[in-house]
């Protein structure tokens, strides 16, 4: 017997607005993202503009076929995408779905089923629909739980005979750190106050376990997620003070997990919000609600980071959402980001101890300049070492997880195919293991190319993660 579990969920993932494109056909609203065209620390703007890469992605909407038929010939078991919000509800708020928005989902789903692929869907991945940022200030307001609840029986009752599994918010403690693009908050970062945010967390939890419930009611046989960045923080110095950081940090986001698997606000939170002056306003039946926990964890992993105590080492590394101090142990990749297979060892361990839940690692990899180039029969392609070395190296801490007696269902690494980065919204951040012909000046053919990382990938899925 290998190491990695029979049936093993091996994959890649995408988000929709991150690779679709189209963002105007075929009825759908504006989301937040078509107004950031610079990613997460860049202002948005009044309306689209040109130079915004996600308006038409990697036209994703016009090629999944072409995508869908390069996944299968990796092998894939699985494939993690989104469903634009504002593809079904255009606005968020109407009662009404826009059948126009559902078919196209339908027909993505029954690509998948073609080859045999589980589609693994993400309900919000950082794309709410820009009328409930603007008119309700997103998830600030508590009416989004109704909006959402809407919108996942609609997607639930079309599609449960096609999606087993679902993810209800995409990394949901980024709300914290990126308000505007992770809850749909329009008010001005700098204005919004700790009651604000963890008021709309509670929002979303709430809308969560709200959905957990329906989808349990509606497909018996559905597996409900929840979905956490994750960042194991290590402490600067053995310093017993820089531990209790590492604590305190790390609190801030088990926050989120510990909701959705014991369906409860942990103590460490409720003395938090006491001595900070934060009063969560809890509806009558709130409590009830969140008793509906997940039935697997699923995080993001792409690096870790380190906590001090000390105020003057407070700086913050270049880095995904949540930043942190960097480690002076480790190499980063080219945007900043510090590499660490070992953390993902130690996340998962973390995660199983904590939770006893399967957990599903579904965003990892390298985003990385890519060269086109030529292999020996003439054909383009990109020899992606780098990426291979960088992705064996994490599924090897994988295994050693595996064989600490973690239960992993899966893996689905990060931009299987390139696609618009969400923190800095360059395409020349790739992560694919297939290349997509466009750049950030906009030219480029969209045509797709198989990278080194491709061929490498197809063999790990066909030994089922025995040859590396
Ligand atoms: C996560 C997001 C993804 C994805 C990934 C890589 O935070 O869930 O949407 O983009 O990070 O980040 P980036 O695209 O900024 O390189």
């Amino acid at each position: 017997m290998g190491t990695f579990p029979e049936g093993f969920l091996w994959g890649g993932a995408v988000a929709a607005n991150q690779c679709e494109g189209a963002y105007d056909e075929d009825g759908k609203g504006l989301s937040v993202q078509d107004v950031l065209p610079h990613g997460i620390r860049g202002e948005r703007t009044e309306a689209p503009t040109s130079d915004n890469m996600k308006l038409r992605g990697i036209d994703f909407y016009h090629r999944y076929r072409e995508d869908i038929r390069l996944f299968a010939e990796m092998g894939f078991k699985v494939f993690r995408t989104s469903i634009a919000w504002s593809r079904i509800f255009p606005n968020g708020d109407e009662d009404r779905p826009n059948e126009a928005g559902l078919e196209f989902y339908d027909r993505v789903f029954d690509e998948c089923h073609k080859y045999g692929i589980e589609p693994l869907v993400t309900i919000s991945h950082y794309e709410t629909p820009l009328h409930l940022a603007e008119k309700y200030n997103g998830w600030t307001d508590r009416r989004m739980i109704g909006f959402y609840e809407t919108y996942v029986r609609t997607i639930f009752e079309r599609y449960k005979g096609k999606v087993k599994y679902w993810l209800t918010f995409n990394e949901i403690n980024s709300i914290l750190h990126a308000p505007f693009m992770s809850g749909g908050i329009s008010a001005p970062a700098d204005t919004l106050t700790e009651q604000d945010l963890y008021q709309a967390a509670h929002h979303e939890l709430v809308a969560s376990a709200l959905a957990t419930k329906i989808a349990h009611e509606i497909m018996p046989d559905a597996k409900i997620g929840c979905m956490i960045l994750s960042m194991p923080t290590y402490p600067l110095t053995p310093s017993p003070d820089d531990v209790i950081a590492v604590m305190e940090a790390e609190h801030k986001n088990y926050f989120f997990g510990d909701v959705h698997v014991r369906g409860r606000y942990p103590g460490y939170m409720k003395r938090y919000f006491r001595e900070n002056g934060i009063e969560i306003e809890f509806a009558p039946g709130d409590e009830e609600i969140l008793k509906n926990t997940v039935d697997f964890v699923s995080f993001s992993y792409y690096m870790s980071c380190c906590a001090s105590a000390d105020e003057a080492k407070q700086k913050r590394g270049n880095g995904n959402l949540l930043g942190g101090v960097p480690n002076p142990t480790l190499k980063a990749s080219e945007w900043g980001w510090q590499i660490d297979p070992k953390g993902l060892r130690y996340v998962l361990n973390m995660f199983w101890d904590r939770y006893q839940k399967p957990l599903f690692i579904v965003e990892n990899g390298l985003g990385a300049v890519d060269i086109l180039t030529e292999d020996e029969h003439g054909n383009k392609t990109v020899k992606d070492d780098y990426r291979i070395q960088y992705l064996h190296d994490h599924l090897v801490q994988v295994g050693e997880a595996i064989k600490d007696g973690v239960d992993v269902m899966g893996y689905t690494s990060w931009g299987c195919i390139d696609l618009v980065s969400a923190s800095t919204a360059e395409l020349k951040k790739r992560y694919g293991y297939i290349y997509v012909d466009r750049n950030d000046d906009g030219s480029g053919t969209m045509e797709r190319y198989r990278k080194k990382s491709f061929y490498w990938y197809k063999d790990v899925i066909a030994s089922n993660g025995e040859n590396l």
